[in-house]
């Protein structure tokens, strides 16, 4: 009998050891819709799980929602299913000029302002990448003709603001090039559980702006996702 893993409701071996993971479900079925033989397995909550080919290379396509921790469950999940090499896409919001909306940031590194990664892992583990799973994102970034960085991103948990005020200036300051919602679960969990992973974002604004006028669907940002999407699949298939 294979194990059945009951939020992404699929079976342990049914999918590919190499997943990209994103946010959006809709986005996912756009990344499955780049792969030969794409199948659809399972869509139960805010997971939908595709399988199919890149150039050749068996791959996983997983949606895992907004905020870490329900990202966490898919991600504990995919492990268990047999995922060994994960990439998340995403978007993030901006700290540095040099990054417009329409550029990218190849995360090797994630802030803990997240509360799920505290009632995993004790206080000082850091939330990194695998290096050469992140060095070959990077190299097949500097192919493309779109401006990125690669540094560290902050993870947290608040998208609307509310009384207090996130220390989005002093992460600045530190050095951090801008702010997501689930990498440091991704890199908590894939360290914990001996698997590889990597982080690459699409900037769709600035962190500091107002979210009342957040608006990531445009042109620009559209054309920064699909290209974050191939530097991603070519970077899992690149072995
Ligand atoms: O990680 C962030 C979150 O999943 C990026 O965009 C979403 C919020 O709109």
């Amino acid at each position: 009998e294979k194990v059945f893993l009951p939020n992404i409701k699929v079976h342990a071996g049914e999918i590919s050891s190499k997943v990209i993971v994103c946010g959006d479900p809709g986005r996912a079925k756009q990344i499955a819709e780049l792969l030969d033989d794409a199948q659809e397995l399972s869509f139960a909550r805010e997971y939908r799980i595709f399988n199919g080919v890149y150039h050749g290379t068996n791959v996983t396509i997983a949606s895992h929602g907004v905020g870490c921790p329900g990202a966490a469950v898919c991600f504990e999940e995919l492990i268990k299913a047999g995922a060994k090499e994960i990439i998340r896409v995403g978007t993030a919001g901006s700290y540095v000029e040099e990054l417009p909306p329409g550029s990218l940031i190849v995360a090797d590194s994630a802030v803990r302002e997240d509360g799920l990664t505290y009632q995993l892992v004790p206080r000082g583990m850091p939330a990194v990448g695998d290096l050469s799973l992140v060095q070959k994102v990077e190299k097949n970034a500097a192919t493309k003709d779109i401006r990125f960085k690669r540094g560290t991103i902050v993870t947290l948990d608040v998208f609307y603001s509310g009384a207090v005020t996130f220390p989005h200036m002093e992460y600045k300051a530190a050095g951090a090039l801008g702010a997501e919602m689930e990498l440091a679960s991704l890199y908590i969990i894939a360290r914990m559980r001996g698997v590889a992973a990597a982080g690459i974002f699409a900037l769709d604004g600035y962190a500091f702006a107002d979210m009342n006028d957040y608006n990531p669907h445009t042109e620009v940002v559209g054309k920064a996702v699909e290209a974050e999407i191939t530097i991603a699949l070519e970077a899992l298939c690149d072995d």
